[in-house]
């Protein structure tokens, strides 16, 4: 047997990477052609690879690593679970206790009636599971008609049929034949983008409103619920105007509509609440959880429950279940992901302090000639690359060019910092430092900086 190893040289690692691995919404000529980057440890906020680079982790790893790497009591809590009770299911009447003091744990911080949980293994399946129970739910009221679900366009809900469904990303539509029936988009609450000349308040009325005439041409007796992230993350950390919520929470309200949270990027602390739908003042039906439930360390996701929901379906079996539903050692590592959350107190720290301190840093970012916005909440930021501020206007040649550049020069400089075609966002753990966001925003102004001089000497900046 081959074994492989950390100390192998990076070329060999990247070879049999590219010979036997398939990677996740990659290229994989393109893959093998320039090598994957080849991450080998991490602790806190820092990322090392296997040249000993080391790289500031703005992303939190995907979204998710919430408490910061390298945490002892989270791999401690996996042991001891894995020790004791590495698995076990929780179909045919079973249950263990982690999985019980986990779904007592969520109901105790979740706000509202929602008081309890099934579990999934990711952020998607729990997206599917939601399909299935908003579907159920009516047809156990009496009302099986109420089908049709209604997302977002540039929503992002996860990858599997249904989570892509509900997501209204069209080149994950273009490929298997998606969105699987009765499904329905709307327009985003993007007012950088698609605002035109409206007030971000006009337009975020606008926008919401869009549901109302989706359900009034649809029919009030056909849609089942709304699905929708509080801020859009995938999609470019869109931040929508004050507006729009307010007004979705009041038409789901008006219709008889479920609401749909999906947290899964939200939740945990992001923005400075438990919950974004806290920080956008919405009272969901259902929440989507994952990524931060256990801070990535293990996968697991779930969904969220009102009363109402659990008691219409508590009378006949609900014919859904996955293996890993309420994993034990994900659910001991989620215990205690949660348990470093409220004792660090990371929320209050988002919202009273590193939250603000990145806000004013990251604004400072607009002084820059190709920084058209710079907006923050919490620990989720974004950037809207310009060649006209003024007008909001696109770059001329292809969207996401610049944006590349700028990500590509945010590596060289030791920053993972994504890009959704020219936005620029951050979403780093919760742990992180003042220094670190000092380090963090300097390295954002000189990669951007560079993207900005480089583009210019190609003449793409017109
Ligand atoms: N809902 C939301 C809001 C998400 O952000 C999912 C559901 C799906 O979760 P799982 O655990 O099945 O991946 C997500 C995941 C990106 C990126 O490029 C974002 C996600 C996943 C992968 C890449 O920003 N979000």
């Amino acid at each position: 047997m081959t074994v492989i190893s950390n100390h192998m040289p990076t070329k060999e690692l990247q070879a049999l990477d590219a010979a036997h691995h398939m990677h996740p919404f990659t290229a994989a000529n393109e893959l093998e052609a320039i090598g994957a980057r080849v991450i080998t440890r991490a602790s806190g906020v820092t990322l090392t690879d296997s040249e000993g680079n080391q790289i500031l982790d703005a992303m939190s790893g995907l979204w998710c690593v919430n408490v910061g790497y390298g945490r002892e009591e989270l791999a401690q809590a996996a042991l001891r679970q894995m020790r004791e009770l590495p698995f076990y299911n929780t179909f045919f009447m079973t249950t263990h206790v982690p999985a019980i003091a986990l779904a007592t744990k969520l109901a105790e911080l979740a706000p509202g009636d929602l008081n309890h949980v099934f579990f999934a293994g990711s952020g998607s399946e729990a997206n599917d599971t939601n399909i299935r129970l908003v579907r159920h739910y009516w047809s156990e009221k009496g009302k099986p008609s109420k089908k049709v679900i209604i997302g977002r366009k540039n929503g992002y809900h996860g990858s599997t049929m249904g989570g892509a469904s509900l997501g209204g990303m069209k080149s994950m539509h273009a490929q298997g034949g998606l969105p699987i029936p009765d499904i329905h988009h709307i327009d985003q609450p993007h007012w950088w983008a698609e605002g035109g000349d409206m007030t971000p308040e006009e337009f975020g009325l606008e926008r919401a409103r869009q549901l109302e005439a989706a359900i009034l041409e649809i029919g009030e007796d056909r849609v089942a619920a709304f699905i929708g992230e509080p801020i859009q993350g995938a999609g470019g950390v869109i931040i929508p105007p004050s507006t729009y919520w307010p007004e979705i929470q009041r038409i789901c309200d008006k219709y008889e509509i479920l609401l749909i949270a999906d947290e899964v990027i939200c939740g945990f602390g992001r923005t400075g609440n438990w919950f974004g739908s806290q920080t956008v003042g919405i009272r969901p039906d259902i929440m989507t959880i994952a990524k931060g439930l256990t801070s990535g360390y293990v996968p697991m996701g779930g969904s969220l429950v009102s009363d109402e929901i659990a008691r219409v379906i508590a009378e006949n079996d609900f014919n859904h279940g996955y293996t890993y539903s309420g994993h034990p050692v994900a659910a001991a590592v989620a215990l205690e992901n949660l348990r470093i959350i409220e004792e660090e107190k990371l929320v209050e720290r988002v919202r009273e302090d590193v939250g603000p301190y990145l806000a004013a840093k990251w604004k400072a970012l607009e002084a820059h000639p190709m920084v058209g916005e710079a907006n923050s909440v919490g620990l989720m930021a974004t950037l809207a690359l310009t060649p006209n501020k003024a007008t909001r206007a696109k770059f001329a040649g292809k969207e996401g060019a610049i944006g590349l550049r700028c990500r590509t020069r945010c590596f060289a400089n030791g920053l993972v910092m994504r890009h959704v075609g020219d936005r620029m966002i951050i979403a780093p753990p919760l742990v992180i430092s003042h220094a670190e966001i000092d380090t963090l925003v300097e390295r954002a102004y000189r990669s951007v900086d560079e993207a900005y001089i480089s583009a210019k000497a190609d003449g793409l900046f017109v």
